[in-house]
């Protein structure tokens, strides 16, 4: 039998406790994203969004890319005359990039982005958003869209002068120059870089971390967080109090202030 060449299957899913890691598998293509790759990950989202035994998800990348964003040799932008229409691309970002960019921001446990080498366009906004994103040193992060005539996607538009203003958003997405591993730490991008041998343990451990956490409390936190954004103060209090409120009658309060007061470690129950 011959042995399977290294990006035969396009996603690897791997569980250690709580932590599920789905690494982006077409090291040759970078993990550039076609159809079979995006259909693949989305399913394993769905599997590990509807595995309550999983409480944080790893995202990553075999070889030297994270992810190149949308695979351009797929056959669905060819047409006759050598592009894809404009419907075309745009229906594809309404299939698949505007679902992946929803699902990750409504995913019931939190979920880290281990960036071990470039990521490029939709690769670059879907670390981007991961609610924390850790970074090989040798890891870089591209808004390539400028450079084939797009505007940034996957919530790129929507994440980016959010993460680090309007200005450096417009320089990062109109330049489309290559942002080093340090350098998007320093813009807030990455929120922690680490040598590239120690990005695998590095993610476990802030996986291991979330996962001890109440994951509840974590998810509604990004929730609230990402619509205060839309909200006038008053309205941001009123949204903290209803969540507040909510929480505040969980298991998984009540276990967090009954071990701050028996000084013990706590034990979270169940999403
Ligand atoms: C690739 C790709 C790739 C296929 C590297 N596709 N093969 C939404 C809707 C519809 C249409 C368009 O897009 C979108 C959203 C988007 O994501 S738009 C942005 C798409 N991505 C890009 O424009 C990035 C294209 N890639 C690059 O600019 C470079 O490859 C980077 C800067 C990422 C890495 O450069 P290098 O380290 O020099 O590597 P390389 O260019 O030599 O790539 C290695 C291989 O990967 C190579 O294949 P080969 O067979 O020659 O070894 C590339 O063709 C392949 N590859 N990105 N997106």
């Amino acid at each position: 039998m011959s042995t399977p060449a290294p990006d035969a299957v396009p996603l690897k899913v791997d569980t250690h406790g709580p932590v599920r890691t789905i690494t982006l598998n077409r090291p040759r293509a970078l993990n550039s994203l076609n159809g079979e790759l995006h259909a693949a990950l989305m399913l394993a989202l769905d599997a590990a969004a509807a595995d309550t035994a999983i409480r944080c998800v790893v995202l990553t990348g075999e070889g030297r890319g994270f992810c190149a964003g949308q695979d351009l040799a797929d056959p669905v932008l060819a047409t006759d005359g050598g592009g894809a229409s404009t419907e075309s691309i745009g229906r594809l970002v309404e299939e698949r990039y505007a679902p992946l960019a929803m699902r990750l921001r409504q995913f019931p446990t939190p979920v880290v982005a281990a960036v071990n080498g470039v990521a490029a366009g939709a690769g670059a906004n879907l670390a981007l958003n991961c609610d924390i994103v850790v970074a090989a040193r040798s890891a870089s992060f591209i808004q390539a869209f400028s450079k084939i005539g797009l505007i940034p996607d996957c919530g790129g538009t929507w994440l980016l002068p959010r993460l680090v203003g309007r200005g450096r958003a417009l320089g990062l997405a109109l330049l489309g120059d290559r942002l080093e591993a340090e350098q998007a730490q320093a813009m807030g991008l990455v929120w922690q870089v680490c040598d590239d041998a120690e990005l695998p343990a590095t993610a476990a451990a802030l996986a291991a971390r979330l996962a001890a956490l109440p994951t509840g409390a974590l998810v509604e936190t990004r929730l609230a967080i990402d619509e205060a954004d839309g909200l006038d103060l008053p309205s941001a209090l009123a949204l903290e109090a209803r969540v507040q409120g909510r929480l505040g009658r969980s298991d998984d309060c009540r276990e967090g202030v009954s071990a701050f007061l028996e000084r013990r470690p706590a034990r979270f129950g169940s999403r």
